[in-house]
């Protein structure tokens, strides 16, 4: 049996690095494993992660069904795979305080995106612990492979550090997940900023697109998104910023990186832009129809997210019975 677990966080629109990142990649794997007996997929909406920064309560909840709409209109079919809210099965939390005891602090201090983060954010215990909370996630479901972006590389690397120390101390009792990170395409740079990942919570609306955009303001971002001082794609320049745009044509038409530099050597930045632009139309306005087909059935989205949430909740608290046991903890 394989397990396979991943989330995104109702903190804001979702964006196409999200999509090219994960939600993407889950799809695939869920219609390829589902062929494949026995293996077990997990999509959750992180939305403990979420109030590691600050949110409005109102909009976060609204957040929570547009992001399982958006899941379901992406591709992830609730009858092969369990999707759930993260803060509906509180075993994720209780883990999350029993890793913490075996959690250095240095390690967290080395966290990239923690870094990042509490420079735009005043910096709070939860923003500081978010990787041991994502550690739990994983852990609990014995989890083989996480489908993530790049930039999920150095938590998945201290959960397998958390998963190894656990078990050498306690006894074996988890499984070392491995990171899926896919080889083009892992970190979708902001369309203003190529030296910053496309991000939900960035303040520019033209560095992002996102799955809901209507096809006007798609191409009007593409339009206005950064290139270089050149005016035709060549190998010769290859400017971070047009790689980027690239890399987004690439992983749009299903093609590996160099073999999309090589059929669009020779175009002007702004027939590229165009055939950019089409692409990603085409492919967000069929999920922007089955999501508004999926969007208004609240009971039916909320009936999806308590099934998912049962069937998660069996098998981790098993889990968390088995840590508690080992660790010492209750009567
Ligand atoms: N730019 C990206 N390129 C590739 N993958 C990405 N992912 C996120 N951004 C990119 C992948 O999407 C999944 C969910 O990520 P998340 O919920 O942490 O969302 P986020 O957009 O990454 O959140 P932010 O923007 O960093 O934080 P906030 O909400 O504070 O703005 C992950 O698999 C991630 O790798």
């Amino acid at each position: 049996m394989k397990t396979i677990f991943s989330g995104i966080q109702p903190s804001g629109n979702l964006h196409i690095g999200n999509y090219i990142g994960a939600l993407r990649q889950w799809v695939n794997l869920q219609n390829s494993e589902s062929k494949i007996q026995n293996s077990e997929l997990f999509f959750c909406i992180v939305d403990l992660h979420a109030i590691t920064v600050p949110q409005d309560p109102r909009v976060l909840k609204g957040k929570i069904l547009e992001v399982t709409a958006l899941y379901i209109a992406s591709g992830i079919d609730p009858k092969k795979s369990h999707i759930f809210v993260q803060s509906e099965n509180p075993d994720h939390a209780e883990l999350a305080w029993i890793l913490n005891t075996i959690t250095p602090f240095g390690q967290l201090e080395r966290m990239t995106q923690f870094k990042d983060k509490s420079q735009k954010h005043e910096a709070n215990v939860g923003l500081f612990d978010y990787p041991v909370l994502m550690a739990s996630d994983i852990l609990l479901y014995d989890t083989d492979e996480v489908p993530v972006g790049e930039d999920q590389k150095q938590h998945i690397e201290l959960t397998r550090d958390l998963a190894e120390k656990f078990n050498s101390k306690f006894g074996q009792t988890f499984k070392l997940p491995m990171p899926m990170i896919q080889k083009d395409a892992a970190r979708i740079m902001s369309l203003q900023n190529p030296a910053s990942k496309m991000s939900k919570s960035d303040k520019d609306p033209l560095a992002t697109i996102n799955l809901l955009d209507s096809e006007e303001e798609i191409r009007e971002k593409i339009k206005k998104a950064v290139t270089d001082s050149g005016s035709h794609i060549s190998k010769d320049q290859g400017s971070e910023a047009l790689s980027n745009l690239i890399s987004i044509y690439s992983a749009f038409v299903n093609k590996s990186f160099e073999g999309s530099y090589d059929e669009l050597e020779g175009k002007s930045y702004s027939e590229f832009k165009t055939l950019l632009a089409d692409l990603i139309v085409e492919t967000l306005t069929q999920i922007q129809k089955r999501y508004k087909e999926i969007a208004g059935e609240k009971s039916i989205l909320k009936d999806i997210l308590e099934e998912g949430r049962e069937f998660a909740k069996d098998k981790s608290s098993k889990k968390l019975l088995e840590v508690k046991e080992k660790v010492g903890l209750g009567m």
